[in-house]
């Protein structure tokens, strides 16, 4: 039976549930019950649907609509499965505490692959596979893989609804909390269908928990809290713009719009179209003059982004508004400047380190309807995490379900611990944030963690230079993704996990789009936050601070600042950052900007290298760059 006949059957949004309860009458290979009446007319999208039941087999099909009660029947469904924990409505309104399986935490960043025909344009960065061969992998890993369980059916736009720069999507998951997220993450729903009738593309996108509860030999096994898989794989196929996500629950690896499509695929999308897909996040800033200037910003996972777009001047007369957190989508305009939009509809923000002083906005931002993940439960039933206030409460459950209190020596919320809530809950988001068409971008920043040579702020000779600073962005690893933290690596443009091709090609492809902009292109910024002293702490109090040097950059592209030249690119000239009010000695304001010679020859070895493992693809304009440093950095 096909899914467009089990539309006769269709009914209420749990009507199908007392299947589950009798699963011994169905034979393994039955076709699934659609609970819910289909939501689409759309031929090629129905026969996608079926095509992905007929190897998963579940035991249910739900088409996801978007609406409050939808999310609201989801979330009561889960806490009586005891997959969520509801908060205290008195302190958090509509709020739910998710805790994951602590192998199943971040992004998993050696699982992850670039499925392209050829082994070039995944680059030496990414983790290419075959296409063909992976294809059959996934076959067999998603054979039977939501036996037992509901299958969602999630259609979203990335960006407002039928705007030009957004996009449409379509996740298949087997994972009510992941539905639940995208809710908040996309503009999911009903209507997005309508769009998909009308014959816009859309990108497909397939996500399995890995965690069937009917075996293919007939037996059974119950639920777990979180359930996932040892064996993951997190697959783009950038030349069918599809995406296979399997094992995983966990944001980027599961939350399939995000970093999946949002930045790997379109990111291919972008190169073969003329845009630009980037881990960004946008601000709007008013001078105390009422000027209006929009920046993006490209750091690293867990580096400053959510901090900074919702940042609060502690300089008198500066505005800053929020138009996003984590990614934008750039393209040229009719007046031919650099326009953005941030394709998401919620933040998936870093808890631990957000507080009262280092993010007041963030913590106003979750007051209610919001989702936590891995963050520790207070006694009264709130939140807590490492940051969040000063004192840690006397008593907690840690973010694994075990008692803990300010003397067991270990973290009480997990490093990558996440708070999901909707961007229009933030006190601080701008107007034009969903605007069709974005806003029009005056500067575009690079930042990492450096704890040495890179100083706080260096504006960019030209965009070729600049292109050359994002491309050799180097950072110390957070708990973002699996693996060592505080490793310093090599993440270019912020991308190194999120580029769904060659890295060199993306370069060019940079290159390329400056080029086109000319004269109306953005000016590029480079910026440190995470300079350290030889004491090991950080030399510049950052956070709100940051304003001191956005106002620079303002000042910069309004011509009012001269700047310095040094080799490495435009420095603050003498009193030009406003460092007034800051405890910051002379020799803390010297270390932050010092420019050592000799550490910098060491840099550009260290780039020369980086970059022969691109070899013949690395733009030649960017090896000029690296020359022309270098003969500036000659004593
Ligand atoms: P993803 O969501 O993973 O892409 O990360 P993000 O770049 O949005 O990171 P976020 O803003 O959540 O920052 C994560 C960490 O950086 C938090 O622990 C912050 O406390 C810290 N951080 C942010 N801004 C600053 C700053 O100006 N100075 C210092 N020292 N730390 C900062
Ligand atoms: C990041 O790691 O850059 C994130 C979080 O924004 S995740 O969505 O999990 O990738
Ligand atoms: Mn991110």
């Amino acid at each position: 039976m096909t899914i467009a006949e089990h539309r006769l059957h269709g009914g209420g949004l749990h009507s199908g549930g007392t299947d589950s309860t009798e699963p011994e009458q169905r034979a393994a290979d039955t076709s699934p019950t659609v609970s819910k009446s289909v939501g689409t007319t759309d031929a090629n999208l129905l026969a996608w649907v079926d095509e992905i039941a007929r190897i998963t087999h579940p035991d249910e099909i739900v088409w996801c609509d978007g609406s409050l009660r939808e999310a609201d029947a989801l979330s009561k469904q889960l806490v009586a499965e005891g997959k969520l924990i509801r908060l205290n409505p008195e302190w958090r309104p509509n709020s739910f505490l998710a805790r994951s399986d602590p192998k199943d935490v971040a992004r998993v960043e050696d699982r992850t692959f670039i499925a392209s025909a050829e082994r070039d344009d995944a680059g030496p960065t990414n983790n290419w596979a075959d296409p063909v061969q992976m294809r059959a992998t996934l076959t067999g890993v998603f054979e039977g893989s939501m036996r037992g369980r509901t299958m969602y059916v999630v259609p979203f736009s990335m960006g407002p609804l039928g705007g030009p720069i957004s996009q449409l999507g379509v996740e298949i998951t087997d994972s009510p909390y992941v539905v639940l997220n995208m809710g908040i993450m996309t503009r999911m729903g009903e209507r997005v269908l309508r769009l998909i009738e009308g014959g816009e593309r859309w990108v497909r996108t397939v996500h399995s928990v890995g965690y069937p509860l009917h075996l293919a030999d007939g037996s059974r096994r119950s639920d777990v809290e979180w359930p996932c898989n040892e064996e993951k794989y997190i697959v783009q196929f950038p030349d069918t713009r599809e995406v296979w996500s399997y094992g995983s629950g966990y944001g980027g690896n599961a939350l399939l719009a995000k970093k999946c499509f949002a930045l790997r695929i379109a990111s291919v999308m972008a190169r073969d179209e003329g845009w630009l897909a980037e881990h960004m996040l946008l601000i709007k800033v008013t001078s105390p003059e009422g000027g209006v200037y929009h920046v993006a910003a490209a750091f690293p996972s867990a580096c400053g982004k959510t901090n900074l777009s919702m940042l609060q001047p502690t300089i008198p007369g500066w505005k800053v508004e929020t138009i996003g957190d984590d990614i934008a989508w750039l393209r040229k305009g009719e007046d031919g400047r650099l326009w953005a939009i941030n394709p998401e509809a919620g933040f998936f923000g870093v808890a631990p380190g957000t507080g009262a002083t280092t993010n007041p906005t963030a913590v106003n931002t979750m007051w209610g309807n919001t989702i936590f993940t891995n963050v520790a439960l207070r006694d009264d039933g709130d939140v807590w995490w490492e940051g969040l206030t000063e004192a840690p409460p006397a008593h907690l459950i840690d973010w694994e379900g075990n008692d803990w209190t300010p003397a067991s020596g270990r973290p009480a919320a997990h490093p990558n611990s996440r708070f999901t809530v909707s961007a229009a809950q933030c006190p601080s988001i701008s107007d034009d944030w969903d605007a069709v068409d974005g806003v029009p971008i005056d500067a575009i920043l690079f930042g990492g963690r450096r704890a040495t040579n890179v100083p706080l702020v260096a504006q960019a000779r030209s965009w070729k230079h600049g292109v050359f600073m994002g491309a050799t962005i180097s950072s110390e690893k957070t708990a973002a993704a699996e693996g060592s933290v505080g490793e310093l690596r090599r993440d270019p443009f912020a991308m190194l996990p999120f580029c769904g091709y060659n890295m060199a090609d993306y370069w060019s492809h940079w290159l390329k789009v400056g080029k086109d902009l000319g004269t109306k292109a953005p000016a590029i910024f480079q910026v440190n936050w995470f300079r350290k002293g030889e004491d090991g702490t950080f030399l510049w109090p950052g956070f709100g601070d940051n304003s001191r040097v956005i106002e620079w950059i303002v000042r910069r592209v309004e011509g009012a600042s001269k700047g310095v030249d040094t080799p490495i690119g435009l420095l603050p000239a003498d009193g030009e950052l406003d460092i007034d009010g800051l405890d910051l000695s002379t020799d803390a304001v010297e270390q932050l900007f010092r420019i050592d010679h000799a550490s910098w020859r060491a840099e550009c070895d260290l780039t020369e290298e980086y970059f022969e493992q691109f070899g013949e693809r690395v733009p030649a304009a960017l090896r000029a760059e690296l020359a022309s440093i270098r003969y500036h950095l000659k004593d």
